[in-house]
Formats: structure tokens, sequence, C-alpha cells
């Protein structure tokens, strides 16, 4: 067998490569640090294949920049194929020069090829090629060929012993050696013309337009997924299943007990209506949010955010974790590895799964149809919004308490704007989607039958009348813990418990436990009941798989920080939306809310304002004082 390391900075397509040789679907995305743990795969039976997530260099200091890292000091490495970006040769070569160090055959891919011929960025194969002395192949990954090249060369190089004719030195005399070297082998355009990413930055990234932008986006993504295509296809396959499978089934089981009859038509099935046609609305927020991951919308985003993440202490990357969380907490979680901290890494870990993972979306979609469906994309925006605060917020605390340390600096790169291919984009859509579906026909499968167990019978046998059930007895035993919010109802209170098994069950135990959700909610909750239901859906306890991975990446203690934390800030921030809620929509006069309003607006800025000093620059670079951000590893390497 012959082991092969993929090795480069981040971003330049090592995944996308990996893919290609291997056939395997790991993720692939337009920003830096979207591998954060080694894979492996094979090529033509005999060659392993390991794909690593990207580093700058050997001096490192990220989590997962340390796996590549390690892999390559104790791994078990015959040929290191090094991927660089051909758009980007000097700052890629830079790591080829300490990889030359280990002593391996190296196969170096000029990737993205197609990015520098835009650029106008002509280089010498061959001669660069005799400069190194490594063989080098030349690919554009995402057009998905090249794979004999790359395999043949791996062969070839395997025996041959290593002959680096270069000492690069010191870090500067390396970049020295690295530029008179490209000088000779390629051509950068003097007079290069503006990139097209570099006109879209200028409005992207304008001062003025990038936050109403980036609002405006937002209301798009979620306009799309709720309203275009979530609600219309939600409310058709609802009427399928129960047109086409509930009532034929129920029509057929009309002479058996009426215990199975119950097991199979409101259990079974039941649970299936409830959930199943959320699958539309969740696929195309998983579109939406691939569109701005891989177009290269994403990093921008966290760059904007790098602002107001400073003010909280953390830095603009945290804000890709964050945005992982908008498909599910366990990646989110896993992502803050990608943080240099220890201390970034823990805040960013607790507050990404206040985020939205999609597996809230039914419980939205559910109350929002039936209590706001004039304003469906303006309620969910704002709960999207309550979890992207309330984590700033619990990130300002934290840091202020518990976490102090002096800020790091912004490290993201910005990327090359790319159009997303369409097969790339239903790709990572199912990547992120299919999960929905699989619990649709295991764990919700599962817990929908044991709720209907427990709702169906009490010591003396099968009971038609819910409310004598056993699950009535745990429900009425926990919904004083709800009472206070409006929603005191049993069954209320037992769907939020399933809640933190799997957030999509939520939906389909009310499913069991109300049977109609169109007829019966309305007469528990009104419009403020309802909002507070899902204020504290969005931000209370995350999923066991989310608690379990907290566990794995941090501790049994941060689990369970994690898991009580949410819960208390959940219910502390229902119960005043509750209390305000009911001031504005069921007493008092206008006048008043108004004012208590105000009053109580002005008292959180002052609180802010006083827990928030504007963080010094990092000084470490001329780029950061006066843009906020180094705009590449490089310029801060080099500084
Ligand atoms: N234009 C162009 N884009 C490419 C090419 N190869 C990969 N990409 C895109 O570049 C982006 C990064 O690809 P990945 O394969 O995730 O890069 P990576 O090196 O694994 O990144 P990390 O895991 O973050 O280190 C994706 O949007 C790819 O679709 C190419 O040859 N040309
Ligand atoms: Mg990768």
């Amino acid at each position: 067998m012959i082991n092969v390391a993929l090795l480069g900075n981040p971003n330049v397509g090592k995944t996308t490569i990996y893919n290609l040789l291997t056939g395997s679907n790991q993720y692939v995305g337009n920003w830096p640090g979207v591998t954060i743990d080694k894979k492996e795969g094979i090529l033509d039976k005999d060659i392993k294949i390991v794909d690593l997530p990207g580093i700058y260099a050997m001096d490192t200091f990220s989590n997962e920049e340390k796996i590549s890292k390690e892999f390559l000091e104790n791994g078990n490495v015959d040929v290191i194929v090094n991927i660089v970006d051909a758009s980007n040769l000097s700052r890629n070569l830079y790591l080829t020069t300490q990889l030359m160090e280990f002593n391996k055959p190296i196969v170096l891919i000029l990737n993205m090829l197609d990015v520098a011929e835009s650029k106008g960025i002509k280089t010498d194969i061959d001669k660069l090629s005799k400069e190194l002395n490594v063989t080098i192949v030349e690919v554009v990954a995402k057009k998905k060929s090249g794979a004999d090249k790359i395999s043949a060369a791996i062969r070839n190089s395997v025996n041959k012993k290593p002959n680096y004719n270069h000492n690069f030195g010191s870090e500067t005399e390396t970049y020295k050696k690295l530029e008179s070297i490209l000088n000779k082998c390629s051509k950068t355009p003097l007079n290069q013309k503006k990139s097209i990413s570099e006109k879209i930055d200028k409005v992207v990234l304008n001062p003025i337009l990038a936050y109403p932008l980036f609002i405006g986006a937002l209301f798009l993504l979620f306009q799309f997924s709720f309203a275009w295509v979530g609600a219309p296809l939600q409310e058709g396959l609802g009427a399928l299943i129960e047109n086409y499978l509930q009532a034929p089934v129920s029509d057929l089981l009309v002479n058996s007990s009426p215990w199975f009859k119950s097991l199979i038509v409101d259990g079974i099935i039941g649970s299936f209506a409830g959930a199943l046609p959320f699958f539309p609305l969740i696929f195309a927020l998983g579109f939406g949010i691939s569109v701005f991951e891989d177009s290269g919308y994403m990093a921008r985003a966290a760059f904007l955010m790098d602002n107001i993440m400073r003010r909280v202490g953390l830095s603009g990357k945290a804000f890709i974790p964050m945005v992982v969380g908008l498909g599910c907490s366990v990646p989110s979680i896993m992502a803050s590895r990608t943080l240099e901290s220890e201390k970034d890494r823990k805040i960013t870990a607790l507050i990404s799964p206040l985020m939205t993972c999609s597996a809230r979306v039914p419980i939205y979609a559910v109350f929002i149809a039936i209590f706001f469906p004039k304003n469906a994309a303006l309620v969910t925006m704002s709960l999207y919004i309550a979890g992207a605060v309330v984590a700033i917020l619990v990130a300002l605390v934290l840091n202020k308490t518990t976490y102090k340390k002096d800020l790091e600096p912004f490290l993201l790169e910005l990327p090359e704007y790319k159009l997303p291919t369409i097969s790339a984009l239903f790709k990572n859509t199912w990547y992120k989607s299919k999960g929905f579906l699989k619990k649709v026909v295991t764990i919700m499968f599962a817990m929908s039958v044991v709720i209907w167990v427990l709702s169906a019978f009490n010591f003396s046998g099968f009971t038609e009348d819910i409310n004598n059930s056993f699950l009535a007895s745990i429900g009425g035993f926990i919904a004083p813990v709800f009472a206070p919010l409006g929603f005191g109802d049993w069954r209320a209170s037992v769907s939020l418990l399933t809640g933190i098994g799997a957030k999509e069950i939520v939906v389909s135990t009310m499913a069991v436990l109300y049977g109609n959700l169109d007829t019966v909610l309305p007469t528990l909750f009104n419009g403020v009941t309802a909002y507070t239901f899902l204020v504290f859906s969005a931000l209370y306890t995350p999923c066991l798989s989310a608690l379990a991975t907290m566990k794995n990446e941090f501790g049994s203690k941060m689990m369970w920080i994690s898991a009580i934390y949410q819960f208390v800030v959940a219910w502390v921030i229902a119960f005043l939306v509750h209390i305000i809620g009911n001031a504005i929509f069921h007493s008092g006069s206008i006048v008043e809310v108004l004012v208590a309003g105000v009053i109580i607006i002005v008292s959180l800025a002052i609180v802010f304002k006083k827990f928030s000093s504007k963080s010094s620059d990092c000084g470490s670079c001329s780029g950061c004082a006066s843009k906020g951000s180094c705009s590449t590893e490089a310029e801060k390497r080099k500084a």
C-alpha cells in the first residue's frame, strides 16, 4: 500500500481532489477551514489517500492545523501530495519549502488553473519543476479531470529519493528565495485588471451597503425557503399523506381493536404526517445556505461580523461555526476547532447551538403557518436573529467573566467568489438535509411509538382519554415549569422535553398528542404564547447528539454547562417575551407600552455599552489597523 497525505494551504481544493481520487463525498466549501479532521480513502486498490485540514505553515496554532502537522510528523507517509493554488503561488509555495524538510517525495499539484488564467498569471511548469526539483501536475479539480495524471505521478515518485536543492533558511530569507524563483518561472501581469472578486467586494463590503445587503440576503433566504418553497410543498405533502395514507388505512382498520388502529393511524402515520412535509423546507434552506457558502459570501459575512464579534471578545472567525450551526449544532461545535485560542473555542462551542439549526425549523413552520401566515419571513427572521443576538450577548458575558483573555488577530482569508456548480450545490444541500430524513425513519419513528404507548395507556390498560394516560401524569409534573411562559399545557411540555432527544421530535410528538395541529393549537395558544413558545424552542438545550459532541470535544463539564445554561437563558428570555408581549397586545395603552419599551431598550443599551469596550487593534500588521482584518495569512506572517 502506498500511503499518501494531501497537504496544502486551506481552501486550495484538497478535498475536491480527494473526492476525485477516491470517489468519496466529503464536504467541500468555499472558505478556509472546511476540513477539520483527517479522512482516509483508497485509490486504485493500492494507494491510501489521507485528506487533511488546510495548513498555512508548520509553526501552527489552531487545532485542526495541528492535526495535519502531527500526521506528517508521526503518520505513515510515503508520498506528500502538496496541492497549491496556481493563482496564489508565492504564499502556497512557502508551505512547500517547509514540506521539503521532511525529505519525502513530493508531488506538487497546481490546482485552480482556471482562476490563475482569468487573472492572466502564466507559470512555466517545467522551469518551476526543475527549480524546486519536484514533480508538478496541473489540474482544474473542479472540472473533475486529472485523476489519472495524479495517480501516475504518485507511482512514479514513490521510490525516488528526494533531492531538494534549496536550503530556504529563515522565514524572510525564504520568502526572498521563493520570490526570485517565481520571478523566473511565473508571470503576473503588471497592470492587473481588477478581478471580479474585487469588483463584487467593492459593493458587498462597502461600509454603507454591506449591512443592509447582508440583512436583505438573509430575508431573501427565509422568504425563499419558508414562504416560496416550504409552505406550499408542506401543505401539499401533508394533504397527500392524509388523503392517500392516513384516511385509507383508517378505513381499512375500521374493524380492528381501537388501540391497534390508534397505534397505526395516530402513532405511526401521525408522526410521519407531522414531520415528513417539512423536508422540502429544510432542503430549500440548506440549498440557500449552500449558495452562501459556495459562492464565497459566507466568508464575507464573517468579515462583516468581525467588528461585532470583537466587541464581545471573539474573532470574526467564530462567525463561521455560527453559520454552520444554521445547519446542525454538531458540526458547528466541531468547527470551533478552527479558532486559535482555547478560550475562543470554548465560547464559540457554547454559543453556536443557540443558532437556529434546521431541526428547529419544523417547529417554526407549524406555528408560523397557524399564527403568523402573513408575516412568515419576518417572524422567522426574528427568531434567527434572536438566536444570533443571544449568542453574542452570552459571548460578551462569558468573555467578561469566565474566559478573560486578550484578543487574537483575525486571520480569515477572503476566498475568490465562485459560481457554484449545480451538482456541488445539490451535494452540499443533500449533506445538510439527509439527516432529517434519516431521523424521520429512525429516532422520530421510535420516539413516536414510545410517546403513543405512554399516551394511550395507564395502569388500567388502554385509554381513549389522553388526559388519563401515563404521559399526562409525567407531563403534569413538568408542566408547571412552563406555566409562567404561557404554555402550561402538559402536551406542549412533553413535546419540548422530547425535543432534547432531537429537535425534529417536537412536532412529531405534538402531532401524536394533539392530532390535527391546525385545529387544536389555536385553542391552546394565542399570538403571544405561540411566539413565546417559538422563542423558547429557538434557544433551549441542544439535542443529545450536540451534547455528546460537546462532551467529546471539551469534556463532561462543558456538556452540562451547555445543557443547563441554554435552558435557563431560553426560559428567562421567553418569560420576558411573554410579559412584554402581553403588555403590548393584551393590556395597557400603546403609549404606556412604547414608553416602557424605550426605557427597557435604553437600559439594555447602557448595559451592553458598559460590558463591551471596543478592543484596540491587534497591532500585528498595518492591514489590521486600517481594515480591521488581515486580508491574508501571508501578510500577517510577512509583517
Ligand atoms: N475555480 C476553481 N475552484 C475550485 C477548483 N478546485 C476546487 N475549487 C473550489 O474551491 C473551494 C475549496 O475547495 P475544497 O476542496 O473544500 O478546499 P480544501 O483545500 O479542502 O479546503 P479546506 O478543507 O478548508 O482546507 C470549493 O468551492 C471548490 O469547489 C478549481 O480547480 N477551480
Ligand atoms: Mg478540505
